[in-house]
């Protein structure tokens, strides 16, 4: 596929994004460990706040996830996992003018949170837990299908490839003729490197200086990068230190995405940063 093939934008539900900038994804986490054990009604109040907080910083999709894949996470039922998003999504779908992002690797979550209001699905599993690619394709909404080599808990133990870059991109060209066959349409597919995700350091690296040859499968390109183990492991600074590192990533992912003519998705915890970042790259680059 060439250049001119990659979407300028892809409706999500009701709403339309636009990829004339990097498009930046705001991350709410509704795991237990993100919220103090206030009871239902005030973890969706401050799920809210933290959302309604992120739009007027410049996010123009909400990542809602209720089950971790940081690496060491341990998977939650299909039950635990519905009784976090479900509520998140209704409120933010009620209350907010942006696109909700259902971070799931579970069909059913993945059918529940489309009919709450999820406008994109965005799987670390490439729809390839039982039943997802269907639910998926059910549901019409577009998806995001990242690569990720292992589990979560133990993806992190000694990685390996023969040329991790060839592996990610066959992979997902894999998953992507999946999705073309069972009735998603390719301007509705969006494809992840997934950076940490069973890859040491120099995975990570040759993964991004390669961002163009995935970017030359034809589709729009997610980077998740934002705080994570790599930022420590070039900067030497622990979780809470790394702002200054994922925002030197994102804006080489913007300058990069900008010199390709290729369309991106930034996904970050710090969205008021990150879309000054991108700004700033854009308009020099
Ligand atoms: C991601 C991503 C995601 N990352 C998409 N979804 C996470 N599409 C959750 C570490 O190395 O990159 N793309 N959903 C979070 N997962 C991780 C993985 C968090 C690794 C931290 C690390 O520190």
């Amino acid at each position: 596929m060439t250049t001119d093939t990659i979407p300028k934008s892809i409706q999500c539900a009701e709403r339309q994004l636009r990829f004339d900038l990097p498009v930046v994804m705001g991350i709410l986490n509704v795991t237990p460990d993100s919220f103090s054990d206030g009871g239902l009604f005030s973890n969706i109040e401050s799920a809210l706040r933290q959302a309604e907080k992120m739009v007027s910083d410049g996010a123009m999709i909400i990542d809602v996830g209720g089950e971790s894949t940081r690496p060491g996470a341990k998977s939650v039922s299909n039950s635990e996992e519905l009784d976090r998003v479900i509520p998140v999504i209704e409120k933010l779908h009620q209350e907010l003018d942006v696109v909700i992002s259902i971070d799931t690797s579970k069909a059913m979550v993945m059918t529940e949170a489309a009919r709450a209001g999820a406008g994109l699905i965005n799987d670390v599993m490439a729809l390839q837990q039982r039943g997802a690619l269907r639910a998926a394709q059910k549901t019409g909404l577009p998806v995001c299908l990242m690569h990720m080599k292992g589990k979560p808990r133990t993806m992190q133990t000694k990685p390996e490839y023969d040329d991790v870059v060839t592996e990610v991109k066959d992979f997902l060209t894999h998953k992507v003729e999946q999705c073309l066959k069972q009735g998603i349409r390719k301007e509705q597919i969006i494809i992840d490197p997934g950076f940490g995700f069973g890859k040491t350091l120099a995975h990570n690296v040759s993964l991004f200086k390669h961002l163009g040859e995935l970017k030359a499968l034809g589709f729009p390109v997610l980077v998740g990068a934002s705080r994570k183990t790599m930022i420590g492991q070039i900067t030497g600074r622990e979780v809470q230190e790394r702002l200054a590192g994922s925002l030197a990533l994102a804006t080489m992912v913007a300058l990069k995405m900008a010199s390709l003519k290729g369309a991106s998705i930034i996904r970050v915890h710090d969205v008021a940063e990150t879309v000054d970042a991108i700004k700033v790259a854009h308009a020099l680059s």
